[in-house]
């Protein structure tokens, strides 16, 4: 990373770094001066795309971005890596973080994201450093579930409708009763749905933007959705991951819920992606048969596509066992305990993400054209 500022004596741990999450929080700390270190899972491909860019040779003498091998399942490994590094603040971004898959791996879900916390925090009170080591646990809205009461703020009660929620909510009393118990600094960041062109493609607005890209270019004929009545507070992840270091600056340690206070649908969602691609869609049908149409297409963005073409359905496959409808935060506390308020609009985020995915759909059509034709994977 060019221009770095100078080192500010400080030293994060991020796990999860890989991530969405971890690769925006590692940029924003190396230009706060922080020495980062990060750890990876051992991936039989290479697994560190979101963060190469900042990646530095690890021969350099005085390189910043530290890469270790480890797993939120491995006790021994995390202990060690915290000893070594000493961190003055462990941010645990790291977790199976895929509420649908949670169902069908719930045992792994709850030993990587419930036990992995208390792995942390526990190697940090077993060397002593609870009181250097400042923690921020990566809590979730899912923990309202079958919400309580709207919006949901700090004290709505919690109501976890996945195994991944439920993993969380362990995370997150594990956090609170280390602080409470121990007088660690310990933070929930109770963030809602935040996204990027770096979101993973199997969350729902990352395979809405990927895939209707890929329509548009021909690479894709139709997008199957789940339960797109779905209602969620969308914000922009690096708004959120300011928000994280944030916590961790405070005199005392707290729990902060991260929202925009705005609420839209999946279908919403679909309508904006269209849109920036210049289609206009109609959507018609109800329940498992509502299919939307393309009804007029305007502009050059999306030369594959046809008014007519029928362009999503619904898949039943992509319903969950329990679904969480509605997700509507208050960020009222962040704002007038840390001065938080997010600067990206979700419409904006979407615009943001429809062009990079526009962009890698009209390589890969390129490269098709010319006989270089790629697989494009449509599962999600
Ligand atoms: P991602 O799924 O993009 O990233 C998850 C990270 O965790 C990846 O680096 C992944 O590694 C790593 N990971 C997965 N399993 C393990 C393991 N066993 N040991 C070590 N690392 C592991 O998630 P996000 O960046 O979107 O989210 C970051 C955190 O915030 C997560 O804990 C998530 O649950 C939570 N969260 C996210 C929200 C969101 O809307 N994005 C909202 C609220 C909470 P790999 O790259 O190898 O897969
Ligand atoms: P979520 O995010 O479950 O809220 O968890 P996701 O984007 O997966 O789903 C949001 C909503 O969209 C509905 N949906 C679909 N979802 C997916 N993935 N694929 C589909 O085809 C589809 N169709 C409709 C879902 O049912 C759901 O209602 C995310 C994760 O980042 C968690 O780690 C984090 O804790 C929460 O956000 C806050």
């Amino acid at each position: 990373m060019p221009d770095l500022p100078a080192l500010n004596g400080k030293v994060a741990l991020i796990t999860g770094v890989t991530g969405q999450d971890g690769s925006y929080l590692a940029e924003f700390l190396l230009e706060k001066g922080y020495e980062v270190h990060g750890i990876k899972r051992r991936a039989s491909l290479f697994n560190t795309s979101r963060v190469d860019h900042i990646y530095e040779d690890p021969h350099m003498t005085d390189a910043r971005f530290k890469l270790h091998y480890g797993d939120l399942s491995d006790t021994s490994n995390l202990t060690r890596l915290i000893r070594d590094i000493e961190p003055d603040e462990v941010y645990n971004l790291g977790a199976q973080s895929h509420v649908a898959v949670s169902f069908e791996a719930p045992e792994y879900t709850a030993d990587v994201d419930a036990i992995g916390t208390l792995r942390l925090l526990e190697a940090i009170r077993f060397l002593g450093l609870e009181k250097k080591s400042r923690f921020y646990q990566a809590s979730t809205s899912e923990l309202y579930g079958l919400v309580q009461e709207t919006p949901q703020r700090e004290t709505t009660p919690f109501y976890p409708r996945s195994p991944y929620a439920v993993a969380k909510l362990y995370a997150y009393w594990i956090t609170v009763n280390y602080r409470e118990a121990y007088g660690m600094y310990a933070c929930n960041g109770i963030l809602f749905n935040h996204e990027s062109p770096r979101r993973g493609e199997t969350f729902v607005t990352r395979k809405i933007t990927r895939g209707l890209s890929n329509i548009a270019m021909g690479l894709e004929s139709c997008l199957f959705m789940g339960n797109i009545d779905s209602l969620r507070d969308w914000g922009h992840a690096k708004d959120y991951v300011r928000m994280q270091w944030m916590m961790l600056q405070q005199e005392e340690p707290d729990d902060f819920v991260i929202s925009t206070g705005l609420q839209y649908s999946v279908r919403e969602f679909i309508h904006w992606t269209a849109s920036e691609l210049g289609l206009t869609l109609e959507f018609s049908g109800e329940g498992i048969n509502e299919i939307a149409t393309v009804v007029a297409n305007n502009g050059d963005m999306a030369p594959a596509i046809k008014v007519g073409d029928v362009i999503m359905k619904i898949d039943p496959r992509y319903f969950r066992p329990a679904e969480v409808e509605t997700l509507l935060g208050s960020s009222d506390k962040a704002k007038e305990k840390l001065g938080w308020v997010p600067e990206i609009t979700a419409r904006e985020m979407c615009a943001e993400m429809v062009v990079e995915d526009h962009k890698s759909a009209r390589r890969h059509a390129l490269l098709k054209e010319h006989g270089l034709d790629l697989p494009v994977s449509v599962e999600g």
